[in-house]
């Protein structure tokens, strides 16, 4: 399958996350990419690297005083003090209830509270440049299926799905899948489906379309009363406006098995079949692996093989996108069974 990996991605390596109150070495990190890329490379995939500049599109998904913000936030934390090169910015505050969003403060740490939904998505130098480069390889994932491939994969990261159209959030910086999606619509996809199977709520994602009847977004995820995100992710958020009835989310318990994740695929697919939709974008969390380390879902290296293979049955142009998945060592193969089903 033809995939896109960027080398960009190693540039963004923040060292440590919160967990409880202390900080410990980033889940999220450049080996998750590394052990994807070798595996794919094992298996004969072609890896190549992005050929289009996603920065119209990310206008399309992402408001614009979030995007300058992010470009320059680094540059601006180092402004603050030169010794900030060896640490790492955190929000502190955040506009909840009642508090004001739609002035900017001048402040370097309240603009992070702003433009963030946690303080679990750490920043390193080169974060701009890996997430801009991921979403490249995003919007070249979209110009490719519009060329007539039949089935693309993004071994990116930073993943995506979290964050909304003005926030960062759950490691991700920009929305990857959205804007692939968008690009998808822009280049004559009438009608697109939006399949998130991360084990965790794509509320950033949800949050971009979901106004728009154009754009379906199904979502299989662990249920937000016990699982992050936790503000979002209920089965009764539908859709708003022109966009309602075309939001689906399809939350399971915490400890899930693979029989009752796959009944609750075939509910999405059954509903992505009925939107016609004219093409498919995945974001394809592995974290809903047995071994994952913060995570509960029961499926094993097999079942992403049969994913992959459930998913070719749709029919659609696919575009893959990798999004989170934290048994780093297995990655890379759970990875390759997806593909391997799909091409099967
Ligand atoms: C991102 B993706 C643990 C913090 C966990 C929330 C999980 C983010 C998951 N210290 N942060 O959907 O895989
Ligand atoms: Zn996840």
């Amino acid at each position: 399958m033809l995939t896109f990996v960027t080398p960009e991605q190693a540039l963004h390596a923040p060292a440590d996350e919160f967990f409880r109150g202390q900080r410990v070495p980033c889940l999220e990190n450049p080996t998750r990419a590394r052990f994807v890329e070798d595996a794919l490379r094992a298996h004969g995939h072609a890896l190549r690297p992005p050929t289009v500049d996603s920065a119209p599109l990310l206008a399309q998904v992402h408001a614009p005083r979030y995007l300058d913000f992010l470009r320059g936030a680094w540059d601006e934390w180092l402004a603050l003090d030169a010794a900030n090169a060896q640490l790492q910015p955190f929000p502190s505050v955040w506009p909840v209830r009642t508090l004001r969003s739609d002035v900017e403060p001048a402040n370097f740490v309240a603009r992070l509270g702003l433009y963030s939904m946690d303080n679990g998505s750490p920043m390193a130098a080169g974060t701009w440049s890996a997430a801009k480069a991921a979403a490249d390889a995003a919007a070249s994932a979209a110009q490719a299926l519009l060329a007539g491939e039949r089935a693309v994969f993004c071994a990116t990261r930073p993943p995506g799905h979290h964050a909304g159209p003005d926030f960062m959030g759950g490691y991700c910086f920009i929305n990857n899948a959205a804007v692939a999606a968008q690009a998808l619509r822009n280049g004559g996809a009438a009608r697109v489906a939006l399949l998130d199977v991360d084990y965790h709520h794509g509320n950033g994602t949800q949050a971009i379309f979901y106004e728009r009847a154009d754009v379906l977004f199904a979502s299989i995820h662990g249920d937000p009363r016990t699982e992050y995100p936790f503000y979002l992710g209920h089965a009764d958020e539908t859709g708003a406006g022109a966009g309602q009835g075309f939001n689906l989310n399809l939350p399971l318990p915490a400890g899930s098995t693979a029989a009752v994740w796959f009944d609750a695929l075939e509910h999405a697919l059954a509903r992505i079949a009925r939107h016609g939709a004219d093409a498919l974008v995945v974001s394809l969390g592995l974290d809903t692996f047995a071994g994952d380390p913060i995570s509960t879902f029961q499926l094993q290296a097999d079942d992403f093989t049969r994913l992959g293979q459930r998913l070719a049955q749709a029919g659609l142009p696919t575009a893959f996108i990798l999004e989170g998945g934290y048994a780093a060592a297995e990655l890379g193969h759970n990875a390759a069974q997806v593909l391997q089903g799909f091409e099967s």
